[in-house]
């Protein structure tokens, strides 16, 4: 007898490709219009699926989890992080969360590097200006900017997207400074040049940039408080391309309006889509809609991903990127 096939919900549209293989392997129910799914529709999908296909944009806290089904066993969240599951209901409950690491991490370091360019060279103030007409010339001290070469770049975090954002900053001319829970192995602090600080807050006191790449969870919630906002020179830019919420966006904005900090790059929000109005008037950010990761090949081995860890883990093995393993 043939086995039945598990059912898949996937709650956004993916690459057709993904979708397209997804049909063929599992019993699966895709999102074509791409339309965001509700609570209520996410809990209507976690009450009869074996396995759920989330992404970032999906919150899927404990009242939604404490209304899934007997099936369901296999959250295969389509992203790297995973703040917007509730993991600790998830490992309660028995499930098991894989998530897609590493595909993602060059493509968001590029878009670090391009962001931590940006603000400083006035990128987009630059070409914002052609586009209304208002450049009548060159002129020897108009738009200028400041240099990147020889500064410091201060990484909060120092996992694999935090050493890509590294490597390439190096070929800038950025010094590497860290600070991470765990001091990383002496032969990548000795490739990188890399100088750690235990303490953020020297670390945050002394940078010209300081870019972002440690994950969202309870502990770093507001990490970069209106406290250690302060601890910033005046003339240091902040990057973020991690999520929204490490960062006080309230009190980032409030310094930045008083021209306490020099400038801002922000792929990401506290509260997205929604976006402190303040920053859409200032012209030392840059902000862009999430698209860090977001590149054709990226989506593609995201997929890929999603789709080796449901295959495994509906054939008896162990996924391999749990994020929460459920006893087998
Ligand atoms: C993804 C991301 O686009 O993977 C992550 O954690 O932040 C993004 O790069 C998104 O999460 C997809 O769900």
């Amino acid at each position: 007898m043939p086995q039945k096939k598990p059912l898949v919900f996937v709650t956004r549209k993916l690459p057709d490709a993904i979708e397209t293989r997804m049909m063929e392997l599992f019993d699966t129910r895709l999102n074509v219009d791409d339309a965001p799914m509700t609570k209520a529709e996410l809990i209507e999908a976690v009450k009869i699926a074996d396995v759920l296909v989330p992404t970032v944009t999906d919150r899927i806290d404990a009242q939604v989890l404490s209304q899934s089904g007997p099936n369901l066993r296999l959250i295969a969240n389509f992203g790297a992080g995973v703040d917007h599951i509730d993991l600790a209901s998830a490992r309660q409950r028995g499930l098991t969360v894989t998530n897609t690491p590493d595909v993602l991490t060059e493509d968001t370091a590029d878009m670090t590097m391009a962001l931590i360019l940006a603000v400083p060279r006035r990128l987009v103030e630059g070409e914002r200006l052609i586009r209304t007409g208002d450049w009548a010339g060159w002129s020897p001290t108009w738009m200028l900017g400041r240099r990147i070469w020889g500064k410091r770049l201060g990484i909060v975090g120092m996992g694999r997207i935090g050493q890509a954002v590294a490597r390439r900053a190096r070929g800038f001319g950025l010094s590497i400074h860290y600070h991470n829970r765990k001091r990383v192995h002496p032969d990548i602090e000795a490739e990188l040049e890399a100088t750690y600080w235990e303490s953020l807050d020297q670390m945050m006191a002394r940078m010209d940039v300081i870019s972002i790449h440690c994950p969202h969870t309870p502990a770093t919630f507001h990490l970069l408080s209106a406290r250690r906002l302060k601890l910033l020179q005046p003339h240091a830019y902040v990057v973020n391309t991690a999520r929204g919420e490490v960062i006080d966006e309230n009190a980032l904005t409030r310094m930045l309006i008083r021209k306490e900090l020099a400038g801002a790059a922000l792929d990401v929000f506290e509260h997205e889509p929604a976006i402190n109005p303040k920053l859409l008037q200032l012209d030392s950010v840059v902000l862009l809609p999430h698209m860090g990761s977001a590149t054709i090949e990226g989506r593609l081995d995201m997929g890929e991903k999603v789709l080796i860890n449901i295959k495994t883990f509906v054939d008896g093995h162990n996924p391999p990127d749990r994020v929460v393993a459920a006893l087998l």
